[in-house]
């Protein structure tokens, strides 16, 4: 995808750009310590991660920003957290000038993506796990902007563009803020320390407009709000940088606004999505955008291709797969099987495992899709425990309770934001 520019001048004097030009590699949601199902994707993230390495170099990269959501769970396995810190040592071995910033997600610890800053040069990795706050001399605190903001160096180390970088902000951090006056205050103090130099801002949120994955992207709700809305962002920034939804996609606003998306799908929902990474060349306010396919290194298919079938077109579905029995099990191809039913089938299960017995592909799940019969089931009953969405069964259970009424507004934002506090609060004993 490439993001409209200004079409070169004609003829032979073209003026060259007043600022050198800047190379910043955008990715986002590695997701690292992910489990699909019970299946590590530990072989997935390094495939990633080295490809990752080659097209930093392949773009002389002076900049890599990851927007958040670097790990799955707030407590990651050591194994995520040794692979992060492996890349980020091959990254200032291979690539010594260039700077890497790292912002928290919503799965992300503030604590823990901070934790190995002590032991690193700041001049070649940034992170921005919470947004850092400020004791006011009035008393009370408030968003500290200035520590927010970082020199971008160009291809010749000078200052060549200015980062506003923002990640993820829980209720607690944000204080008497909102978003909204968060990110005017962001705005303003970046484009003033930007001078004339291009700014870039970074988020981790949803913004409205913005095209979901409902089984792994965890909500969001800020403020009452799942979806902000895109005039967080006015036309100051030359690119705003985008993390939590996982399909790489450009958002209509009044400046380039791009979510880079996960590098590989995390679910099945995700798995015809073109995955990414975007590469963004600043020069003379313009962002000249180009987004370079990941290659994937593990298919995921569904069974059958699109909706459910009947069982038994499952089944032979499944035995005609052309698979590769050579590949190690870390490569062996995901399956998502989805069976059409009109009653109860006692035996699915078993028939479906027996099925895929000892080919080389990997089950992540077996969808019961229940074909409408005339007299009408309950709205939840026969649904995959993995497909519920604890607003559904709130609603469903107010219903129940409440003369099939839906719950009123206010108590379904008290649980909106209930669900925030349980998914965002850090895990026992680790630090918040
Ligand atoms: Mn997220």
């Amino acid at each position: 995808m490439t993001h409209p520019m200004p079409s070169p001048a004609p003829g032979p004097a073209l003026t060259p750009a007043l600022t050198p030009a800047l190379t910043l590699v955008h990715t986002s949601d590695w997701h690292l310590g992910h489990v699909l199902a019970t299946h590590e994707r530990e072989a997935e993230h390094d495939a990633f991660l080295a490809w990752l390495l080659d097209e930093l170099d392949a773009q002389a990269a002076d900049v890599l920003l990851v927007t958040g959501d670097v790990y799955d769970v707030a407590n990651p396995p050591v194994a995520a957290t040794r692979r992060l810190y492996r890349f980020l040592a091959d990254a200032a071995r291979r690539r010594p000038a260039m700077l890497t910033v790292i912002l928290g997600g919503n799965h992300d610890s503030a604590a823990r993506i901070n934790l190995p800053a002590p032991l690193l040069d700041e001049a070649r990795v940034r992170f921005f796990g919470a947004l850092p706050r400020k004791a006011l001399p009035e008393g009370g605190s408030a968003p500290d902007l200035d520590a927010l903001l970082v020199p971008l160096p160009g291809p010749g180390g000078e200052t060549a563009a200015w980062l506003a970088a923002v990640p993820f902000c829980r209720p607690g951090d944000l204080g008497a803020e909102t978003l909204a006056t968060l990110y005017a205050a962001v705005t303003e103090a970046g484009a003033a320390r930007a001078g004339g130099l291009p700014l870039v801002l970074t988020g981790h949120l949803h913004v409205a407009g913005g095209d979901v994955s409902e089984l792994s992207e965890r909500r969001i709700v800020v403020g009452g709000e799942e979806a902000q809305a895109i005039t967080l962002f006015d036309a100051r920034p030359a690119y705003v940088a985008l993390g939590h939804l996982h399909r790489a996609q450009a958002i209509a606003g009044p400046c380039p606004i791009r979510y880079a998306g996960s590098p590989f799908p995390l679910s099945a929902t995700e798995r015809d999505y073109r995955h990414a990474v975007t590469v963004v060349r600043l020069s003379g306010g313009e962002a000249a955008i180009t987004d370079v396919p990941i290659p994937r290194p593990v298919p995921f298919l569904a069974i059958p291709p699109q909706g459910a079938a009947p069982l038994d077109d499952v089944v032979r579905q499944l035995e005609a797969l052309a698979l590769d029995a050579d590949l190690p099990r870390e490569r062996h191809p995901f399956v998502e099987v989805s069976v059409a039913v009109t009653g109860p089938e006692p035996h699915l299960q078993s028939r479906v495992l027996a099925a895929l017995d000892g080919k080389p592909l990997r089950l992540t799940r077996i969808v019961r899709q229940q074909v409408s019969v005339p007299d009408q089931p309950a709205p939840l009953a026969g649904a995959d425990l993995g497909d519920l969405q604890p607003e559904a069964v709130f609603a469903a259970l107010y219903a129940a309770r409440h003369g099939g009424h839906a719950p009123p507004d206010d108590l379904a934002d008290a649980f909106a934001r209930l669900l925030v506090e349980v998914n965002t609060t850090p895990a026992v004993g680790e630090e918040a």
